[in-house]
């Protein structure tokens, strides 16, 4: 069948079954655009600005195991979009980003809204593509989804030329493609998975530790069975939240610089130590030298290679997706005729609770002034720790961490490699998009907010019920409490003046705005908007404690085992 260009790139879509694409149209995608027009399989939601577009189709593909997928324009276009393609690139999300570009003959010519967009994008992207022929295009893009999805996930885009998309050629989807430089590993080495196995059963202080990469793989029911059958200590880091439940007694919380005193302890203290799919990120493991003082082994199992002895040297390198590794570590386990040492597990366990009685996430509580913390605590009630909560960056981010408690994975979506201000809202829709029925709540600061606020209107274009939840400090609390603490208290441009009345901006758009200035009032606001208001957008502008710090806290640059707890240990 003879198709043009722009018609293509919309079959491609229908027959990777790209249920929504979040865009913007501009000259460049004027025909890509006629060709959606004129379908109706692939749903298209007009955003408000390109970076809530990828953010959009970033949220939508974190909350499910799909590819998100975005469209925009040449030139300002793609350049908008560069912030949401790099935040999904540090997070390894799944996502297919269509550019338009100006016609073939006018590339280099400086030519209107021309920029390179496989040149800036290069550096943030798993991989991009010019496609130069309107032949290439149905192979292209079905490499792109393949890459996106497939190894250690990432953002693939493909930029499209204006006169591609009105050239014409036979169309046909490829069934399969075949790439020679890229086949990555599934299968994990039996010799390394037996060696593996070989140092847990005879660990005495063993340590599980998992990141963003086991809700990636969709392997968060491999590793709580993996868990429970060893009897080990484990902690999910920011991006693994949920991968194992929160509310099980063998989980320590969340690890790193705002971690728990017990999940930094364990870490630092273990002598065998199972990394899943995470990457010693230095907000998790603090500084190196600090970590390595203590001998332990490390096992690291990871669909990627090149993040295996990176950031700190292990000793039992695992590649392969993590379902397949840790189905056979399980399997090996339960064949084999030994378990762990029990008297040393329950001496460890014993150091471990002893630790978590220290009751590093007690905060004080007021009846005059809204604590952060309490609001999110009051969310996880409200919503019976099921919703889908999305954040922005900040302490609003660090509170929601550590005080909605995550049962299961994909509930739980934030920016946490490029640490993106701005992403919640949009956040927010994609996860709304692909969950209808579920209630969606975005935990964002004064600022963060801001950074995506006219994302409002698409809301109700949309009629998407999101709730957003603002820890309204009147500062960039995060940027004051580091200011606080290692700039002598001297407040560098962090206070916001001339803050909107949010409630009335929210019902300016057509929505719900509460003011909420009362710790007594914190419950009823959220059932009022959880409630009465299920099916609206409800903004929530919780009026809270503006000089509340974040802990505990390991401060950059230091080791885990030297955490402020609390504002006493300054
Ligand atoms: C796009 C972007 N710009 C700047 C920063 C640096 N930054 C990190 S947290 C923060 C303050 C956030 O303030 P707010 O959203 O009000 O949240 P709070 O920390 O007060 O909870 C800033 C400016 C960032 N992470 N992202």
């Amino acid at each position: 069948m003879v198709l043009t260009g722009a018609e293509i790139v919309i079959r491609c879509l229908q027959e990777e079954k790209v249920e929504y694409v979040f865009g913007y149209p501009g000259g460049a995608v004027l025909y890509i655009y006629d060709a959606l027009f004129q379908q109706e399989q692939v749903r298209h939601v007009l955003v408000r600005h390109e970076q809530a577009a990828v953010h959009a189709a970033d949220g939508f593909a974190r909350s499910t195991e799909k590819v998100g997928v975005a469209l925009v324009t040449s030139g300002p276009g793609a350049t908008n979009a560069v912030t949401g393609i790099a935040t999904a690139f540090c997070d390894s999300i799944p996502m297919v980003i269509i550019s338009g570009q100006v016609p073939t003959a006018a590339i280099g010519q400086d030519a209107f809204q021309e920029v390179d967009t496989v040149g800036i994008t290069r550096p943030c992207v798993k991989h991009n593509f010019l496609v130069k022929d309107v032949r290439d295009i149905a192979a292209t893009i079905k490499k792109a989804f393949y890459l996106a999805k497939t190894g250690r996930p990432g953002p693939v885009l493909v930029d499209i030329p204006k006169d591609i998309t009105i050239a014409k050629c036979d169309f046909e989807y490829p069934k399969e493609i075949s790439m020679r430089s890229y086949s990555p590993v599934v299968k994990g080495h039996q010799g390394q998975i037996k060696k593996a196995v070989q140092l847990l059963l005879e660990a005495k202080r063993p340590m599980i530790y998992t990141g963003g990469g086991v809700v990636l793989a969709n392997a968060a029911e491999q590793l709580t069975k993996l868990t429970r059958l060893l009897g080990f200590p484990v902690t999910n880091t920011l991006m693994g939240l949920g991968g194992y439940p929160a509310s099980d007694r063998q989980y320590l919380g969340m690890p790193g610089m705002h971690g728990t005193y017990e999940a930094n302890m364990a870490m630092h203290y273990s002598d065998v130590l199972l990394a899943v799919g995470a990457r010693f990120d230095d907000r998790v493991i603090g500084n190196p030298a600090n970590f390595a003082e203590e001998p332990r082994k490390i096992i690291h199992i990871d669909i990627d290679p090149s993040s295996i002895s990176k950031r700190v040297k292990v000793d039992v390198p695992i590649v392969g997706d993590l379902k397949d590794v840790l189905d056979e570590m399980i399997r090996q386990l339960e064949a084999a005729p030994t378990r762990p040492d029990a008297s040393n597990l329950a001496a460890w366990w014993k150091q471990v609770e002893d630790w978590r009685s220290r009751k590093c996430m007690e905060y004080k509580n007021s009846d005059e002034i809204i604590k952060p913390q309490f609001v999110v605590q009051k969310l996880w009630e409200v919503t019976g720790g099921d919703a889908i909560v999305t954040s922005d960056v900040g302490q609003h981010q660090m509170w929601a961490s550590q005080y909605y408690r995550f049962d299961k994975p994909r509930r739980w979506l934030n920016s946490g490699g490029l640490g993106t201000m701005g992403v919640g809202l949009p956040y927010a829709m994609g996860a709304q998009f692909a969950h209808p029925d579920m209630p969606v709540a975005c935990v964002t600061g004064e600022a963060s907010i801001q950074m995506c606020i006219q994302e409002l209107s698409t809301c109700k274009q949309f009629r998407l019920p999101i709730k957003i939840c603002n820890l309204n400090n009147r500062y960039l609390g995060m940027v004051r409490q580091w200011q606080q603490l290692f700039h002598g208290g001297r407040y560098s441009e962090s206070y916001m003046d001339s803050l909107p009345d949010f409630a009335k901006l929210a019902s300016a758009y057509g929505h719900v705005g509460i003011r909420v200035d009362k710790p007594a009032d914190v419950e009823g606001a959220l059932r009022e908007a959880f409630t009465t208001h299920k099916n609206d957008l409800v903004f929530l502008d919780f009026q809270v404690d503006p000089t509340e710090n974040v802990y505990p806290m390991v401060q950059g640059g230091k080791g885990l085992t030297e955490m402020i707890l609390s504002a006493e240990d300054l």
